[in-house]
């Protein structure tokens, strides 16, 4: 265990900053704020190590859906240069090994206590500082705080009734074991979101029987995940820069231009023709957003996309009843979703499907699943994929409290706020990696735009001698507006899921993303840098 001594920050504080998470925004901020900026840093992570997400989720078939050039911080020349990857997307493994090795080249498992969970963290407001407390007992104080705790890292276990009778084994993909077996088991999997898909993919070949309990159909596209040699690599390495520029000024930044042809430009004939090229291509972001301009805004472009799938589906399915079974009948206006063959899946001989919308899953036996309508699953594991608590639900189940004694779960209580992202009104010196009301979007990307804006932030501080920054509340309440403006021009609130809070029963459905795109969320913020950070407050 590294358990690192304090040494006291220039203000007075045990640390200059303490930083929360060891995924990939916690790892960028100790190289910005320690190597960079040389202020004195302390870190905790829950978890034995580094990786974040990719460290908790290890469930078998777990992948990025984003291509392997794109999944990667983009500052990290030095690692390009031995960078390899085997296929068009990077596995579990391989992301997960990227960040050790990541860490292990900048030294950064120096600046964390791992196996260490923050508590509390609470500002002091006569201090000006964050006073924060793990579970180990310990207290330490800092000038700034930095959370990087994950954008779906708490995870959402239903307290479905029995759940304590089943005599065989439950474990939530978000939290995987290692070494588990499940070779010639009857494995039952609740969820068919992005995580249920990878991992019915994977298991259908190995178990004996899989049964997934299907409560929402989804649109799932081809991943196309191709393999790619050394030559395709060194393509991409060379042109690199050109790559990031795209993909910081885009939409999604998924490393694809993402399509101005308005969906009712071309002929019908032209609209089929596209779609089936993208569905060729593969790639959830590029069939909703490198098809046509409008799939996400216009309820045709959406309704042809839809329907398109439905008919992939239809064909694919021998089964009709299955095939059915698998149509989803709301909008394409999820999260997109892409799979190898995951409809095929269901041509297999030892995969059921049961819809647990139409007949809902009544209670857990000592011996499986029972639905209501009395159909029992006999099952040796039942696996939830059943999603996060997702963007602001770490942050409410912390102790976490700002000026006044004011927590966070107050302020939020109608639904997250924060401003751009990273901070909210009354929380000063506060930056939350991907906080709530930051951009949707490939992840590495958005979380390297918020380390730099809140490093050069905290430089400038330095350098001014500031004690305190925080936004104003009219700043945070109008960022917030803007947010759900954008969204409302969207089909994506009609649909129910994590991005709008659907998932959690009684959470309540609140914008909790900008969508309005990588580019846009970077000049917004260059544009409070170049007002003199007009929105904040200091002392
Ligand atoms: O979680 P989800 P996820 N009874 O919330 C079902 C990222 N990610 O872990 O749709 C029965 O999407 C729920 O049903 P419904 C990505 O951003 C990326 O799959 O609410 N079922 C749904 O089917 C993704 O969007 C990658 O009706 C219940 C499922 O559980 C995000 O993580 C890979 C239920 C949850 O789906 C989250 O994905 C993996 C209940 N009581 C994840 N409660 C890639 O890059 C929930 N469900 C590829």
């Amino acid at each position: 265990m590294n358990v690192i001594s304090p040494r006291m920050g220039k203000s007075g504080a045990d640390f200059d900053a303490i930083v929360v998470g060891a995924g990939f925004g916690g790892m960028y901020t100790i190289y910005k704020l320690r190597d960079e900026l040389g202020l004195s840093v302390q870190a905790y992570e829950n978890a034995s190590d580094v990786g974040g997400t990719w460290f908790w989720n290890r469930y078998p078939g777990a992948l990025s859906d984003t291509e392997s050039f794109a999944y990667r911080y983009s500052f990290d020349k030095e690692g390009l240069k031995n960078a390899k990857w085997k296929t068009r997307y990077l596995t579990q493994p391989e992301i997960f090994g990227y960040l050790q090795d990541f860490a292990t080249r900048y030294d950064i498992r120096r600046s964390y206590q791992f196996n260490t969970k923050v508590t509390a963290a609470n500002f002091d407001e006569a201090a000006g500082l964050w006073r924060v407390t793990t579970d180990r007992g310990q207290q330490v104080t800092a000038k700034y705080l930095i959370t990087g705790l994950g954008l779906l890292s708490a995870t959402n276990t239903p307290p479905f009734k029995g759940i304590d009778k089943f005599k065989g084994d439950i474990f939530h993909t978000g939290n995987w074991p290692e070494g588990i077996d499940l070779s010639n088991k009857r494995v039952g999997v609740i969820g068919t979101g992005s995580t249920g898909v990878q991992l019915i993919i994977a298991l259908a070949p190995v178990v004996k029987h899989l049964t997934v309990l299907q409560r929402s159909a989804q649109y799932v596209v081809p991943i196309g995940n191709w393999p790619e040699d050394e030559a395709r690599i060194n393509e991409y390495k060379v042109r690199y820069d050109e790559i990031w520029e795209q993909v910081k000024n885009s939409v999604v930044a998924f490393g694809f231009e993402e399509s101005t042809v308005p969906f009712h430009s071309v002929s019908p004939a032209e609209q089929q023709q596209i779609f089936e090229n993208i569905w060729n291509k593969g790639g959830g972001f590029r069939f909703m957003f490198e098809t046509f301009s409008d799939i996400a805004t216009d309820r045709d472009a959406n309704n042809a996309a839809a329907d398109f799938i439905k008919r992939k589906i239809a064909k694919i399915v021998k089964d009709p009843e299955t095939a059915k079974k698998l149509m989803p009948n709301d909008l394409y206006a999820k999260r997109p979703l892409c799979a190898v063959n995951y409809y095929d899946v269901y041509n297999r001989y030892n995969v059921t499907l049961k819809d647990v919308k139409s007949d809902p899953i009544a209670e857990f036996t000592e011996r499986g699943v029972r639905l209501e309508s009395g159909d029992m699953s006999e099952l040796d594991v039942v696996v939830f994929a059943t999603g996060f608590d997702a963007v602001d639900g770490h942050y409410t189940r912390m102790n976490l409290t700002g000026r006044e004694g004011v927590s966070i779960k107050e302020k939020w209580s109608d639904g997250p706020l924060g401003y751009l992202g990273m901070m909210e009104a009354g929380f000063p010196n506060f930056f939350m990696i991907l906080g709530p009301n930051g951009p949707f979007t490939n992840l590495p990307p958005a979380i390297e735009t918020q380390v730099e804006w809140f490093s050069d932030a905290i430089k400038m501080m330095e350098e001014n001698g500031h004690a305190t920054m925080e936004p104003k509340q009219a700043a945070a309440n109008e960022w917030v507006e803007t947010c759900r403006d954008i969204a409302d021009m969207t089909l994506f609130p009609q649909a129910e899921s994590w991005i709008f809070g659907a998932n959690i029963p009684g959470k309540k459905n609140a914008v909790m993303f900008y969508l309005g795109g990588i580019g846009n969320y970077r000049t917004a913020l260059q544009s409070v840098v170049n007002d003199g950070y007009s929105t904040m407050m200091f002392d």
